[in-house]
């Protein structure tokens, strides 16, 4: 794989303008995975009884951020390695997660839409296309990782 230092420096530049507002960014992304996919609802212990998204729950907000920390990892891998590997250890606690969470393949797409749209909305006018395809092809990659866990687990 190719990854440009271009591609490396939008993903970078445009975590850094969102690390600025963490709470709005953790709870618009859940959010927009909640509208795409409803039936998703069931899987979150944040929502417990509440059909509700909680507006300050720490758990939500650091499972959040690790996900656009782990794409914009992955982003710097990708350009200086060409592949993206994530620690043994974390690779198998995030396969086992989502395996017994019922996380299944089309789930990875509704999260990378929802994640594409959270960071359109919170860079602004910094917005490209060409930012967004970084933070796909990142995504894609890292995503590849742990569906790959989620299968041999079994
Ligand atoms: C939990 C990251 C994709 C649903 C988590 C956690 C992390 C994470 C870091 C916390 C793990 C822990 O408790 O130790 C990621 C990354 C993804 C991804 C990096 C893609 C690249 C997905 C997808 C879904 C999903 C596609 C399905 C909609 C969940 C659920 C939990 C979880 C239901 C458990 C939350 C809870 O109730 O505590 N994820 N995730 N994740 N993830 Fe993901
Ligand atoms: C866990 N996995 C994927 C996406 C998420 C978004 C918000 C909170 C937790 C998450």
């Amino acid at each position: 794989v190719v990854f440009t230092e271009k591609q490396e420096a939008l993903v970078k530049e445009s975590w850094e303008l969102m690390k600025l507002n963490i709470p709005d960014l953790s709870l618009q992304f859940f959010t927009t995975i909640l509208e795409i996919a409803p039936a998703a609802k069931g899987m979150f212990s944040f929502l417990k009884d509440s059909d509700v998204v909680p507006q300050n729950n720490p758990k939500l907000k650091a499972h959040a951020v690790k996900v656009f920390k782990m794409t914009c990892e992955a982003a710097i891998q990708l350009r200086a390695k060409g592949e993206v590997v994530v620690a043994e250890t974390t690779l198998r606690n995030l396969g086992s997660v989502h395996l017994k969470k019922g996380v299944a393949d089309a789930h990875f797409e509704v999260v990378k839409e929802a994640l594409l749209r959270t960071i359109k909305d919170a860079v602004g006018k910094k917005w490209s296309e060409e930012m967004g395809g970084a933070w796909a092809e990142a995504y894609d990659h890292l995503a590849a990782a742990i569906k790959a866990e989620m299968k041999e687990e079994v």
